[in-house]
């Protein structure tokens, strides 16, 4: 997959997705990311890309002849139609299903906004689509590409050592990952559960799915109301319900007691 992204910072770019997973993942050429800056697509003395806006106010508008010279050359450097984002915190939420179509397309390409934004005409006519990874608001786009050319790049095939990785994220089945536990066994913060010790991969299975479904249900119930639960899942979690409603009963009458 072919990554271009336009920004005024294309060094920051790059060196976002020069590291880990998804650095790995270029050296491997699973992944292409391009960085191309808009400076370099002006045609005055002094590379302007900004000007004041309309109907007065502090701040600065992107220009549009920069970043429409910018955007024809990234769609005249391959073949396959660009896909332009515009990362914006107006733009619906980046999900993990989003991020899942993404990366399957043969090529997108990201379009940073520094200042107070972009001229509305370029993204009426040149964006394809508007994605904002939450609701804050950062500096500049960079941040929000660099989160999908991550959350992008580690799903390309042959990214991720373990190809079962992806597959037990959060989020991949709709719920929250399970706890995770690495040696020692004993330690004075606590022991490792029992079961993960077990050797018996079916209720190793069944504790980390009930556990998944126990976080969901603990801290995002939004998630746990959007999906529909099979039997085994629905008795798994009425289980963690019941462990976790007589732990607070006991530590309420620890409470008492005290
Ligand atoms: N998720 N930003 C875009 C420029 C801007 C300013 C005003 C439109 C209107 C962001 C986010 C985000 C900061 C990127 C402002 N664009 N992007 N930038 N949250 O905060 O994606």
């Amino acid at each position: 997959m072919r990554i271009d992204v336009v920004s005024l910072f294309p060094d920051f770019v790059r060196q976002c997705a020069a590291v880990g997973v998804v650095g790995r993942a270029q050296q491997r050429q699973l992944l292409q990311v391009e960085a191309w800056n808009p400076r370099d697509y002006t045609s005055d003395r002094h590379r302007t890309v900004d000007a004041s806006s309309y109907g007065g106010g502090p701040g600065m508008v992107m220009m549009i002849e920069p970043l429409r010279a910018t955007l024809t050359a990234v769609r005249n450097a391959a073949p396959e139609p660009a896909h332009v984002i515009y990362l914006s915190p107006q733009g619906p939420r980046l999900t993990q299903g989003r991020v899942e179509a993404l990366a399957k397309m043969p090529r997108i390409t990201l379009l940073c906004g520094r200042y107070e934004g972009v001229d509305e005409r370029l993204l009426a006519h040149e964006v394809d689509e508007e994605l904002s990874i939450g609701d804050y608001v950062l500096s500049g786009g960079e941040l929000a590409a660099a989160v999908v050319i991550d959350a992008v790049g580690r799903l390309q095939e042959g990214a991720l050592n373990d190809a079962l990785s992806a597959e037990q994220d959060s989020f991949a089945n709709g719920l929250l990952d399970c706890p995770h536990y690495a040696k020692p066994v004993q330690d004075a913060l606590g022991t490792v559960p029992e079961v993960l010790l077990s050797g018996d991969h079916a209720a190793i299975a069944r504790w980390r799915l009930k556990q998944s479904l126990g976080r969901t249900w603990l801290r995002r119930p939004d998630l746990l109301s959007r999906c529909v639960l099979d039997k085994t899942s629905r008795a798994l979690l009425d289980e963690f319900r019941r462990e976790h409603a007589s732990q607070a009963l006991s530590r309420q009458n620890e409470a008492v007691d005290d």
